[in-house]
């Protein structure tokens, strides 16, 4: 086999189809381990992808993968019925041989392998600006589409993942402990941070009066979650469905202008070249709205500008958090990685703080 080598008894317990010649790392993801192998049966490849799950992150790997045998099942009944192609417009969780959606080795590593959706991208910035405008439409749909899921059989697959002053709390408290001694370097981003905490609040308290409800949503919605048709130029599929739980439309709106509106990477170093672009804001307004046809309360679509600072400012503290406590959560390739990236979502979130009446009367443009 050529790439990375794999042990033999992860990838013997998968129904692949033919012999795996090659493995190779795929994708940027910052969370689990990702790898495309190449499977060859006479003349015909096909490809698959193979995840290590990232046990430090996901504490129940069983539970979560209920979770997406579960919202794949019923995506895969709803997009045939539409006569939709069921391999490319859902993940298909691979079985291993004794019937499992995943596979824990014998290092205690849970294992999981999808269909490799052929002949379409994920994209780290926008490139095209249709793509964006689509992956708007697309992520909008996949609202719409688990509106009516038994949300109650939904495990937690992370406690408190967008309760943003939780993550404020736990970022007050690495900064008190300080254990890799990098608070002294970070004291202007410590202040942006804190000088924020009744922000922090503002969509939490909401949820938590019963004004904003809470549906299936995806919670991780940035561009690289999303494939894009090579040919057609449609977001054809979301993908990374670890964090489908019980959430707010407006995060799921407000974490994809994090990263997609944004006119840097989400690393970028010369921050002079990030902000808001609000042309691409206001595309994928049009497009979120479109997708969710019709099912946003009055609410909601008032409050998408304020998720889109708020998603910012929460993945800003979190990737600071992990940048003061040793680097532990997201992977990181180079020195100061995670400073980098909390630096760029500031950067945005004060830009778009300025942006706000704007980005408002763009929602209210679509609204109707
Ligand atoms: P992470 O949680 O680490 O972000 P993802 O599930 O998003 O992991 O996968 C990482 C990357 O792998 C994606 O951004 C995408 O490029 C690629 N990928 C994941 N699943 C598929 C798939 N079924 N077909 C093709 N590419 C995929
Ligand atoms: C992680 O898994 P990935 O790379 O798609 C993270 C998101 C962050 C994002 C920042 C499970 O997303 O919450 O917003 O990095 N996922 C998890 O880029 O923590
Ligand atoms: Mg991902």
């Amino acid at each position: 086999m050529k790439g990375i080598q794999i042990d033999r008894e992860i990838i013997d317990m998968f129904c692949f189809s033919g012999e795996v010649v090659e493995c190779v790392p795929f994708g940027s993801g910052h969370i689990n381990d990702t790898y495309r192998l190449t499977c060859r049966r006479k003349e015909e490849t096909k490809y698959f992808i193979l995840q290590k799950m990232n046990r430090n992150v996901f504490k129940n790997p069983v539970e979560l993968m209920e979770n997406v045998k579960g919202v794949t099942t019923w995506l895969r009944r709803k997009i045939l019925e539409a006569g939709g192609d069921e391999e490319r417009e859902t993940l298909n969780v691979v079985e291993t041989r004794d019937g499992m959606p995943y596979y824990l080795d014998s290092r205690g590593e849970y294992w999981r392998a999808y269909l490799f959706i052929e002949r379409a991208s994920c994209f780290d910035v926008v490139k095209n600006e249709n793509d964006f405008y689509q992956s708007a439409v697309a992520f909008g749909h996949f609202q719409r589409l688990l509106a009516d899921y038994p949300a109650e059989t939904l495990h937690e697959t992370i406690a408190d993942f967008h309760n943003t002053p939780d993550r404020l709390r736990k970022f007050r408290e690495a900064v008190d402990a300080d254990i890799c001694g990098r608070v002294a370097e970070v004291q202007e981003e410590i202040r942006f941070a804190l000088e924020r905490e009744e922000l922090a609040h503002t969509l939490y308290d909401l949820q938590e009066s019963g004004k904003l409800p809470l549906r299936v949503t995806h919670n991780d919605t940035k561009l690289n979650n999303i494939m894009i048709d090579d040919t057609t130029g449609k977001a054809i599929c979301v993908i990374d469905l670890d964090t489908v739980m019980p959430g707010l439309s407006v995060n799921d709106f407000g974490d994809s202008i994090r990263f997609g509106a944004s006119t840097a990477a989400e690393d970028e170093k010369d921050l002079s070249m990030v902000s808001c672009d609000l042309h691409l804001y206001e595309l994928y307004v049009k497009g979120f709205i479109e997708g969710c046809a019709g099912s946003l309360t009055e609410t909601e679509l008032d409050l998408l500008p304020m998720g889109a600072i708020l998603m910012t400012f929460e993945c800003g503290i979190r990737f600071l958090t992990d940048y003061l406590e040793g680097d532990h959560y997201f992977k990181i390739h180079r020195e100061g990685h995670n400073l980098d990236r909390c630096r760029t979502q500031f950067k945005l979130v004060a830009d778009m703080e300025e942006k706000l009446p704007v980005m408002k009367e763009i929602v209210n443009k679509y609204k109707n």
